[in-house]
């Protein structure tokens, strides 16, 4: 029986690859911080009674020693990260100390305790930033321009350093990829949960107010549904060769198209009144509904990001199997079932 360790086991990305995992037999060990708070392994309840959790944190050699000790892997999915953008404008120290050095810790693990594993380090798309091609693909330049994007390029470049010298390791570099479990802050899961709430005339989540309070409307972005992407993680670790591969769905829209898309879901339709930090958005009743609040715009924001994953189409077999209209409308039917209760 295989052995697989994952680190940021609480998370949406870990809960679909977990349940990919079991499905193919694998011995599961998820690794978790220690939370301050309830709810935090409401991803994974479901999988509690199957998989072997550790409490370990990525900043703290010792207990990732102890984690790979008890796990004995033959896989690392590495899927722990501070990985809020606009929190690392914030936090740039604490996001470099958990997105890069914790990989430089999980890889002084392999190396001192299982040297065979094979690492699967999660990158982004966030790595192109200012863009300097359209499609991204693997061979596109990176050009970061967030204190993420900096950190996951420190530990992107980690990656390629040790394949170099015979480590089974590689990077997917995953454009956006959404569920009913992303978290609330990411703009997608703010706009269903936001879009529900109005729906069913509940107050703001944060805020309490009867509108949505969102930040740049024109960023586009390559959105694809997470349980795709996870097979793809685990394809890679399962080829001869180590590779890097884009996971995208070659579709880009933008923020506002995705608001709108949702709203027209649920018959609500938007008129839009000013523009830029003024920008409202109305009902047909007239009732605001929607609101730009600049607190929510970056101090430097990735404008365009549009995938190009025909390698991994070709050399892995996988490809996108949910349609943008199937995700956005799984993700506003969970928000709308969860808040009607
Ligand atoms: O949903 P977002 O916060 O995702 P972002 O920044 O693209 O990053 C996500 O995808 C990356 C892969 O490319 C991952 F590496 C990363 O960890 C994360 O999962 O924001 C998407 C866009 C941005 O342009 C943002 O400025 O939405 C814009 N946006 C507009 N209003 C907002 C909001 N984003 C958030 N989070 N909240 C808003 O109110």
């Amino acid at each position: 029986m295989k052995r697989a360790l994952v680190f940021g086991c609480t998370g949406q990305d870990a809960s679909y690859l977990m349940e990919l995992l079991l499905e193919k037999g694998y011995k599961v060990y998820g690794v978790h911080r220690r939370g301050s708070t309830d709810g935090h392994f409401e991803r994974i309840e479901h999988l509690a009674s199957k998989i072997h959790l550790i409490c370990a944190d990525l900043t703290d050699l010792g207990s990732l020693e102890k984690a790979f000790k008890e796990a004995k892997p033959d896989e690392v999915y590495n899927l722990a990260a501070q990985s809020q953008v606009g929190v690392s404008f914030l936090q740039p120290s604490f996001t470099q100390e958990v997105n890069w050095l914790g990989l430089e810790r999980i890889i002084y693990c392999i190396k001192t305790h299982s040297p065979k594993a094979k690492l699967y380090q999660a990158s982004t798309s966030e790595l192109f930033g200012e863009v300097v091609e359209t499609p991204q693909s693997e061979t596109t330049p990176f050009n970061p321009v967030s204190p993420y994007s900096v950190a996951k390029l420190n530990a992107h470049n980690a990656v390629a350093r040790e394949r170099v010298h015979g480590m089974y390791a590689c990077s997917g570099i995953l454009f956006n990829h959404e569920s009913p479990r992303r978290g609330l802050d990411f703009v997608t899961r703010k706009f269903t949960d936001g879009i529900a709430r109005i729906k069913l005339e509940l107050p703001q989540r944060g805020t309490g107010r009867d509108y949505l309070e969102i930040g740049n409307l024109e960023a586009k972005r390559d959105w694809g549904f997470a349980r795709d992407y996870v097979k793809a993680m685990w394809l890679m670790l399962q080829q001869d060769v180590p590779k890097d591969y884009v996971i995208s769905t070659g579709e880009t829209r933008t923020v506002r198209e995705f608001i709108e898309i949702a709203a027209a879901m649920v018959e609500l339709k938007i008129t839009w009144k000013g523009s830029g930090k003024e920008e409202e958005g109305y009902d047909e009743d007239g009732n605001l509904i929607i609101k730009v609040n600049p607190k929510y715009f970056r101090p430097n924001e990735v404008r365009l990001l549009l995938g190009d994953s025909s390698l991994a189409k070709k050399e892995l077999g996988w490809k996108p199997e949910t349609s943008f209209k199937e995700l956005v409308k799984s993700m506003l039917e969970a928000d709308m079932e969860r808040l009607s209760k």
